[in-house]
């Protein structure tokens, strides 16, 4: 096992992974920016190293820095947590030259994730049902417009190069899609440098439902259940939980299967995601697979009892899985991000003081968060402060608690997303569990008061 782990995030992905190193008996080293200074992973942390100025790309995307702060201290690991180089292959490989272990999947597996169309390619290969569209990239607009009159509008146009909603256009009949190809094509370009895309038949309401992956080095690769992440604002999840309100057991087991299948075809090791979409008439298609930890991975803890960050240490240092298949999962788990955000002026950062801060607690509840009374939220980096996760032995009393919990939040000195959170633990439509990607859009005016 690893003696010194570095690790290359901030925030409380920051403190999640020191917590994991600690209890692994690992010692750990904090990295961190200027803006940083007082933050909770640096006091923690049994080492730290400054790694530049506030803005990311000169200390926490900073490859060079953070290597040489490896090298400084001695860590043997660096665990990249979420978003910054987490999903960065050639940072994976940097590493490996530099003989530290990158705790996550190997470089060739998250490039060929990185590439939607490769991996919607590998997907195909494999039997894994992907959403009906273009094999794989498109050359021109005659090639993908070909496509979108064979299989019906609307269709979707993707960068290969995007993810998480960049790069994305609808196209809802054949007068429109010329430009939106176009519109894809160019903000993929300048995105990502890679002007890239694929055409995809466009599903209208569908959940976004994704399956916790765990795999090792001895070939061993599970699934953790499901998380219901269909509450989405322009591509930010605000709410995840687990079982998705729309799973039997049957459709788990199915949707197991192919996220499984999906893994094991390029030999996943580490924690990963299956992102798939469910379709009003019950069909499933694999959408994108992340390879990292995901800010959302406390859900699958609580419903599992499996801690996922002491896995990934644990399997990148060589050893097995400790758990074999799926534990019985414990009644229902939700989490909401709370955002330094103001609602009423279209969720705008609101970084600044923390006055007051007393966050909830009682049965079921678990609260992951860096920040503490008299903490600078900086406007440099993600607004999100805290993660709720309310635990219950159904659906109806995790509702309750989470209501609870963030009713009791005392937090005063910046905006939050709390009373917006809030409101929505009382929507009729989220009770009933009758959530879809296009919730929001929907129904979010009603909650913003
Ligand atoms: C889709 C889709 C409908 N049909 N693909 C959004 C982010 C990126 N991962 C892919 N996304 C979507 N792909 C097809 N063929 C709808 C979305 C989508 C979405 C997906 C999950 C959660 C929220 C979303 C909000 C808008 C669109």
């Amino acid at each position: 096992m690893f003696q010194k782990v570095l690790i290359a995030n901030r925030g409380e992905i920051a403190l999640r992974v020191i917590r994991a190193c600690r209890e692994l008996g690992i010692q750990t080293v904090a990295v961190y920016s200027e803006a940083d200074r007082e933050s909770l992973h640096v006091r923690f942390a049994d080492d730290d190293v400054c790694i530049g100025p506030a803005p990311a790309r000169e200390s926490y995307l900073n490859i060079p820095r953070i290597i040489a702060a490896a090298e400084i201290t001695g860590a043997d690991a660096i665990h990249p947590g979420y978003g910054f180089l987490a999903e960065n292959a050639e940072f994976a490989e940097i590493c490996a030259a530099t003989n530290i272990t990158f705790i996550g999947p190997t470089p060739q597996q998250i490039r060929t994730m990185g590439d939607k169309a490769a991996a919607r390619r590998a997907m195909i290969d494999n039997n894994v049902p992907v959403v009906p569209g273009t094999p794989g990239p498109v050359e021109d607009v005659d090639e993908a417009l070909a496509f979108a009159q064979k299989s019906g509008f609307p269709v979707i146009i993707k960068a290969a190069a995007g993810g998480g909603g960049k790069g994305m256009r609808v196209a809802r009949d054949a007068d429109e899609f010329p430009r939106a190809f176009q519109l894809a094509r160019s903000e993929a370009l300048s995105a990502f440098g890679n002007g890239s895309v694929y055409v995809e038949k466009y599903l209208e309401r569908p959940r976004h439902i994704e399956f916790q992956i765990l795999g090792d080095t001895h070939g061993n690769v599970i699934h953790l259940g499901e998380r219901d992440c269909s509450i989405q604002r322009r591509h930010q999840k605000l709410v995840e939980e687990s079982p998705s309100p729309a799973m039997t057991a049957d459709l788990r087991a199915r949707m197991g299967d192919a996220a499984v299948k999906g893994a094991k075809a390029i030999d996943y090791v580490g924690a990963g995601t299956m992102e798939m979409l469910l379709d009003s008439d019950g069909s499933y298609y694999f959408m994108e697979m992340n390879t990292r930890i995901q800010v959302e991975h406390p859900v699958t803890e609580m419903i599992t009892g499996v801690d996922l960050v002491k896995e990934q240490i644990r399997v990148a240092g060589g050893a097995p899985l400790s758990v074999k298949r799926l534990p019985t999962l414990r009644g229902h788990v939700i989490e909401c991000r709370v955002n330094a955000e103001d609602p009423a002026h279209d969720f705008r950062p609101s970084p600044g003081h923390i006055d007051v801060f007393h966050p909830p607690g009682g049965p079921g509840v678990r609260i992951d968060s860096h920040i503490y009374a008299g903490y600078t939220v900086p406007p440099y980096y993600d607004s999100m402060i805290a993660k709720v996760i309310c635990q219950g032995a159904d659906r109806a009393e995790a509702i309750i608690r989470m209501k609870l919990a963030l009713d009791t939040f005392v937090l005063q000195g910046v905006s939050t997303t709390i009373p917006f959170l809030s409101r929505l633990m009382d929507d009729k439509h989220f009770k009933a569990g009758d959530v879809h990607t296009k919730f929001l859009e929907q129904e979010g005016a009603g909650l913003l008061k």
